[in-house]
């Protein structure tokens, strides 16, 4: 069998990876030939916790899984990486304020991003799905000067699963019928779901729903899936959360499929008018390991708008980070 890929994870004893490091291990990311050998980053408060997942990883004799290592240094941790998994954040806790979370997330982004730089391989991958996602991988890419900018990227996919599988049930056709979903903009509640070049069974989407229901219901219920989420649950979603997360990285490397995207934030090179540099969720189409945006779609007057007040959410946030010399 080939050599294992190295996958560093972060956040390793955290909910989301709970569920990730057992699909990893299973072969849901880069299929049932391909050995994987996991490199877990914790701080040390969780290494204790972590050792338990390690024992049940262990118990479960996954035969793809080559080997696990873990700690609390990520110069260590990433060493020889070719994908790299930021799921580790500091959440959001009673009395903090927005520059608080930018800058408590800052200090891990930056540390992680320089270790990156230092000590991972060559063909390395990022992917960051920590919130806030999209300038947590702006710091990360910023503080990594010598690795390209288009190896980062960060999870919309989630919005991109929920968008889909929430239109799936509004038209009754299964979601492997829908096709072309995109999401724009921001892992936030400005994010905008957008049905305009979507396709069910081959028809536009819009052709099947009314724009009062995509306005009023779709796209807030979309945005606010997560926190519906938790007040059902009284946890944040985890299993989904790790199951796009699988679904974002192996299409990275295994592709789209021929007539479809997905959605992804990259590196904006100022395509649909959002400013070069920033980190916003487009469609993409992927393949090896390399994604590109989709050029060319008509963008109406109602998603320039929506499109507008995401990406200017982005903006404040990038102005703050720099305020903070973060990056
Ligand atoms: P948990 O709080 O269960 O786990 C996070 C883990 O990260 C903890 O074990 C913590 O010790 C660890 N950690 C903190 N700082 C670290 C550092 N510097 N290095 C390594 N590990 C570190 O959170 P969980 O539910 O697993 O969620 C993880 C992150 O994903 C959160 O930021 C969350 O907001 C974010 N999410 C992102 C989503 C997306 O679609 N992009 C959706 C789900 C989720 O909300």
């Amino acid at each position: 069998s080939p050599a294992p890929v190295n996958v560093a994870v972060t956040g390793a004893a955290g909910q989301i990876c709970y569920s990730l490091l057992f699909r990893i291990s299973q072969g849901d990311l880069f299929g049932p030939d391909q050995p994987v050998r996991l490199q877990l980053l914790e701080i040390p408060q969780a290494l204790g916790a972590l050792d338990g997942v390690v024992m049940e990883l262990m118990d479960c004799a996954f035969p793809l899984l080559a080997d696990v290592q873990t700690g609390d240094d990520p110069e260590k941790v990433f060493d020889g990486a070719n994908l790299a998994l930021l799921v580790g954040a500091r959440p959001r806790t009673k009395g903090m304020e927005r520059g608080d979370l930018l800058e408590a997330n800052g200090a891990i982004f930056t540390a992680q991003g320089a270790a990156l730089n230092k000590v991972a391989a060559d063909d390395i991958r990022v992917v960051i799905t920590g919130n806030p996602a999209n300038t947590n991988a702006l710091i990360a890419q910023q503080n990594a000067p010598d690795i390209p900018a288009d190896r980062f990227s960060a999870l919309t996919r989630l919005d991109h699963n929920r968008a889909k599988s929430l239109l799936s049930k509004q038209t009754g056709a299964p979601v492997t019928d829908i096709k072309r979903m995109t999401i724009w903009g921001n892992h936030s509640a400005t994010q905008y779901p957008d049905l305009s070049h979507t396709t069910v069974a081959g028809k536009p989407a819009l052709d099947l729903v009314d724009h009062s229901w995509v306005e009023e219901e779709y796209i807030p219920r979309v945005a606010k899936r997560g926190a519906e989420i938790l007040a059902a649950r009284g946890t944040s979603s985890a299993a989904s959360a790790a199951g796009a997360t699988v679904d974002h990285a192996r299409d990275l490397f295994r592709g789209t499929p021929e007539g479809d995207w997905t959605s992804m934030a990259v590196v904006s090179d100022g395509s649909y008018g959002v400013p070069e540099g920033l980190v916003s969720s487009f469609p993409v189409t992927t393949s090896n390991g390399d994604w590109s945006i989709v050029e060319d779609l008509d963008v109406s007057a109602f998603s320039r708008s929506r499109i507008d007040a995401s990406v200017a959410e982005l903006e404040s946030e990038r102005t703050a980070v720099k305020e903070l010399r973060l990056i």
